[in-house]
This record gives structure tokens, sequence and C-alpha cells, in this order.
């Protein structure tokens, strides 16, 4: 199996989950300019990373989908919802209200912040996007500060497929001025997460420590 990702994207979540599942896998490192190539597009005509090509050539892509698949092929590493042995839907809930809430809102309000020349074409509005979108990221991360106060992991006291993901945001807020000043729990999250091996073997694989 082979992730196909370039550096600190979206496509480090998934990169920690294989780590922390234990999984034999190779890494396909791309530019962001290639997501639209024609042979990127068959793997995921969406043109992102992440994709997850598996040994049949078949393809999983998009992130909640990525991390949902690692978490039940490597049951063991206790990574998915319910897989503590507590099997309860409460669990279950909160890991896919969390995954909407990163994919659909958190992600989302990054993606102006970066791809700037995407939304605008004069310098000034691209001024003006950018600060925009900053407040999104601030009102965004700050629903996940609070959720975090007393907590080690997303999840409470066991790390999931979650971590991974809002590791990702932590990383994205460290490139922006401010960086993660404004939020203590997630930035005592992003120092928990460096510290842990997985998450140092997949940045150091990724040029990234
Ligand atoms: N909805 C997609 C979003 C993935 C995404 O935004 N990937 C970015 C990197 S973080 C990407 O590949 N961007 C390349 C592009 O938009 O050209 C998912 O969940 O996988």
């Amino acid at each position: 199996m082979k992730l196909h990702y370039f550096q600190a994207s979206c496509a480090l979540a998934p990169h920690i989950a294989l780590e922390w599942a234990g999984a034999d896998y190779d890494l396909s490192e791309m530019k962001r300019s290639e997501t639209r190539a024609p042979e990127f597009l068959e793997k995921n005509p969406a043109g992102k990373v992440p994709v997850l090509e598996l040994d049949d050539g078949s393809c999983v892509s998009q992130v909640n989908a990525v991390l949902q698949y690692i978490a039940e092929t490597w049951p063991d590493a206790g990574l998915g919802p319910g897989s503590n042995g507590d099997g309860n839907t409460e669990n279950r809930h909160a890991v896919q209200r969390w995954l909407s809430h990163f994919n659909g809102d958190v992600h989302t309000s990054f993606t102006p912040y970066f791809m700037t020349h995407r939304f605008a074409d004069s310098d000034g509005a691209r001024a003006e996007v950018k600060a925009h979108a900053a407040e999104e990221i601030a009102f965004q991360l700050g629903v996940i500060e609070d959720h975090m106060a007393g907590r080690d992991w997303m999840l409470g006291e066991t790390r999931s497929i979650l971590d991974p993901y809002l590791f990702v945001f932590t990383v994205w807020a460290g490139f922006m001025p401010d960086r993660l000043n404004a939020f203590p729990n997630l930035k005592a999250f992003n120092k928990r997460m460096k510290d842990d091996p997985g998450v140092h073997n997949a940045l150091k694989m990724q040029g990234m420590a």
C-alpha cells in the first residue's frame, strides 16, 4: 500500500495513523502542482491528497475515509470509534462529529488563507481574503481549544484517528504569524504529539523534523 502525499499537507494525518497502526506502507511524495495531472486524477478525481493506494490498485481518498479505513484495517491499534473495548454509540457519534467538524469547518477555513490565489486576483482583495480567513481559523480553532481543556487527546484519555488530523491544524497554525499563542491547550497538544515516536517518524519521513 502506498500513501500519496505532499509535505505538510493534510496527508500527514493518515501518515501518522499508519505509523500508529504499525502498518507496512510506502510513501509517494508529489508536488502540489501534480495534483491535477491526469495520472493522479485517475487515483482521486478531486485532485487532492491524501490518496491511499491499496495493493490491488484501488484507491481510498478523502481524509476522513482514509483515516477510517486505517482504523478498521488495524483494529488492534484502537484508533477507531468504539475500538477501545467500550463499543459505545456516544464514542461513535463523537468521532463522526469531530471528523465532520475537522474536514468541513476547520480544514476549509485554512484553504483561503494558504491558497489565497484561488479566491481573489488583486493584492488588496487577497489581503482581505487572508484576513477574513485568519478570523475564521481562529474561531474554529477556539472550538477545539475549549474542547481540549483537561484532555490529552480528542476523545479524552485514549488517542484516536482524530488526533493526527488535529495535529495537522496545529502545524498549519504554526505557519501563521500568531502561531498557537492564543491556544495554550492546542500548543500543549502539539508538543505532546511531537514527543510521540510515531509522529516523530512521520515528520522525519516528510522532512519536517
Ligand atoms: N476534502 C479533501 C480535502 C483534501 C485537501 O484539501 N488536500 C489538499 C492538501 S491539504 C490538496 O491536496 N490540495 C491540492 C489542491 O487543491 O490542488 C479531503 O478530505 O481529502
